[in-house]
């Protein structure tokens, strides 16, 4: 497969400005009570710009290879996180995965449904910090594009969807207990935006990371129970119709007092459009 690490941001910039130029409106989210952890099954003709990351080579065939998530926001473009690509996660250095690709259109992985589109280059952030996990984002590019109905709109900086108690759904296909009970269908957990000072508190630097807003989205219940987990990492965090984060990372999963971070889509929106 042909691949190219774009060392520029401008690269991203060329990808995703028809996007934000031009963003498409949202279907609602399918309403879900609780992923993940504590959420519920949806149905992804209802969240079409939910994907799923996968590869068989690294990850066996039972569950179609999936290992993150993904936001589709043009036709041939789906935001991951960077960590995904990570050789941690990867076991491999992303240049030796030669069958990266992301499912569409699927919400059980064992199934046939959907459509699987090859991966034809990959930017990661060269300014991802694996230490305070600040910049998790990479930006995928299909070999075809994806109809126009699984694009999701970014919200831009000053979107009232990134207010703290905006109510908010994350998808995904990962773990759903914590004891890693990977799903086999799309669900999606009802979350909130919690205020930056729950994830300052919650995250002030220790081994997981460190939460520094502007770049990063705290959401969650305070009281626990509803989360992302593993698995769920790069999928969107939809509030209002448009995407508002992708799944990075938190102290375990759905813990009272561990909010799940999100990395901010306004801070990308705006150093694409600046
Ligand atoms: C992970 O390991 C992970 N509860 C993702 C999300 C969260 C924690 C861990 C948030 O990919």
């Amino acid at each position: 497969m042909r691949r190219s690490l774009s060392r520029r941001l401008s690269t991203a910039a060329a990808l995703v400005a028809a996007a934000v130029a031009a963003p498409l409106a949202a279907p609602v989210p399918a309403a879900a009570d609780g992923v993940v952890i504590g959420g519920s099954p949806v149905q992804v003709s209802d969240s079409p710009w939910a994907v799923a990351l996968a590869s068989r080579d690294r990850f066996g065939g039972t569950r179609a290879g999936q290992f993150c998530g993904g936001a589709v926001v043009s036709p041939t473009t789906v935001l991951t996180a960077a960590h995904c690509l990570s050789m941690e996660v990867l076991g491999a250095p992303l240049e030796t995965v030669d069958d990266l690709h992301i499912i569409a259109g699927r919400n059980d992985l064992r199934a046939a449904g959907g459509r699987e589109v090859a991966v034809r280059s990959v930017w990661v952030n060269e300014e991802y910090d694996s230490f305070t996990n600040a910049g998790d984002l990479a930006i995928l590019t299909l070999d075809k594009p994806l109809p126009k109905d699984h694009v999701i709109a970014m919200a831009p900086v000053g979107d009232p969807a990134y207010e703290a108690g905006t109510r908010a759904h994350v998808y995904g296909w990962g773990d759903t207990t914590g004891q890693g009970d990977y799903a086999r269908s799309l669900r999606a957990a009802r979350v909130q935006v919690l205020p930056d000072t729950a994830c300052e508190a919650a995250y002030p630097g220790n081994a997981d990371g460190t939460y520094l807003r502007g770049v990063m989205l705290c959401a969650g219940e305070l009281e626990g129970g509803r989360d992302a987990c593993q698995g769920d990492s790069g999928g969107p965090l939809v509030a209002r119709g448009r995407l508002i984060g992708l799944v990075s990372w938190g102290s375990g999963c759905g813990q009272a007092g561990s909010p799940g971070v999100y990395t901010r889509i306004s801070e990308l929106v705006a150093r694409l459009t600046q």
